[in-house]
């Protein structure tokens, strides 16, 4: 399909063309899970995640007509409200005066912890700050996204990232590059809906009500110091013990919330046993989880045919995605192949409303 850019009459009457965005989601190797007071989601310890090539959000930004409210849209439909509120938010900080149609899309399952949120709010991010006349440097744009979602800070950095609390501008920091480290991702999916509790309710129900938290907040400093010296000395087996555990003892906490939270099916923990089974068969594959039922799965390039396929033979995995450390986001001028479902025909109704 041959591309176009998505134009709408503008003020002057003149096609003006939207601005996109991609960024792609990011699977959390020390975890995020509780916040600290204070205004975007303040993490309440250090994460590190791996951004994932190919698990992609698209955003596109186009300027309305003056004296027009902003116009928001998820598709497949997600949550507006904190949309609109994030868009007023990014617009104030990046001084667009003008009013704005925003879509955002993604090329995996929403709210499915797939950190859909993250890359989302990362690449409208990045979109709305093509429209600013004086964009801020990186750092201060990961402080911005942090305001959509506390991840989404994460999804501004390729490769191996840091996320700790602060304000300051080496808050996020990308630790190693993509090419640092050559793994295989793999995404067992058991269920693409959208999961029963959205993570920041979770997160807010595990800090107030599980009487673990205080002890999930007190392995935070001896994780992030494994997963660190496993990244910088590219070691899988390091990386994958740390991540593992990280993981685990996350869900522990949040089981122990009142109402308890379990982001498990079945399949999860039969991925779970699939992982060690295959360790014990000499594959180093390593497995973590977010807050959702998909099971993310570390291992060598080499080894990642095999693991898939054992993976995809799990009963109740729907099928694998195959991914590996991906890159910055980057602004686009017409939408990527597979947004164009999502990018309605040149000026339908649109620019007069
Ligand atoms: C993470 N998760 O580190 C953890 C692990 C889910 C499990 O970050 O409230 O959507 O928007 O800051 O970023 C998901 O939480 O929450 C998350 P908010 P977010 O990836």
């Amino acid at each position: 399909m041959a591309g176009f850019v998505c134009r709408v009459p503008s003020a002057a009457g003149r096609g003006r063309p939207a601005v996109w965005a991609v960024a792609q989601a990011n699977v959390a190797l020390v975890k995020y899970w509780g916040k600290a007071p204070g205004p975007g989601h303040q993490p309440a310890t250090t994460s590190v995640s791996l951004t994932l090539d190919g698990l992609t959000s698209a955003a596109r930004v186009e300027e309305r007509r003056a004296n027009r409210p902003d116009r928001v849209a998820w598709a497949p439909p997600g949550p507006v409200a904190d949309l609109a509120r994030f868009v007023g938010h990014a617009r104030t900080q990046l001084g667009i005066a003008r009013p704005l149609d925003v879509l955002v899309t993604s090329n995996f399952p929403v709210a499915a912890g797939l950190a859909s949120s993250a890359s989302a709010y990362a690449a409208l991010t990045t979109a709305l700050a093509a429209l600013a006349v004086d964009p801020p440097s990186v750092d201060r744009l990961a402080a911005l996204a942090r305001h959509g979602s506390g991840s989404a800070c994460r999804s501004m950095f390729g490769g191996f990232v840091q996320w700790r609390p602060g304000d300051d501008a080496r808050a996020v920091t990308q630790l190693a590059a993509p090419e640092h480290w050559p793994l295989a991702v793999l995404v067992a999916v058991s269920g693409s809906g959208p999961k029963r509790v959205p993570s920041r309710d979770g997160m807010r129900r595990t800090q107030e009500t599980s009487p673990f938290f205080d002890a999930w907040l007190a392995t935070n400093a001896a994780d992030l110091a494994a997963v660190r010296e496993a990244v910088g000395s590219r070691d899988l087996r390091a990386l994958g013990t740390a991540a593992e555990r990280n993981a685990l003892r996350m869900h522990a906490t949040a089981l122990g919330a009142d109402p308890p939270l379990l982001y498990w099916e079945a399949a999860t923990i039969a991925v779970v046993r699939e992982v060690w089974r295959l360790r014990e068969d000499g594959v180093p594959a390593y497995f973590t989880i977010d807050a959702g039922p998909q099971v993310k799965v570390l291992c060598n390039p080499g080894d990642s045919q095999r693991v898939g396929q054992a993976l995809a033979g799990v009963p109740g995995v729907s099928h694998v995605l195959r991914s590996r450390p991906g890159g910055a986001p980057r602004v686009l001028r017409e939408p990527p192949e597979w947004a164009f479902a999502s990018c309605p025909p040149p000026a339908v109704g649109r620019g007069r409303a």
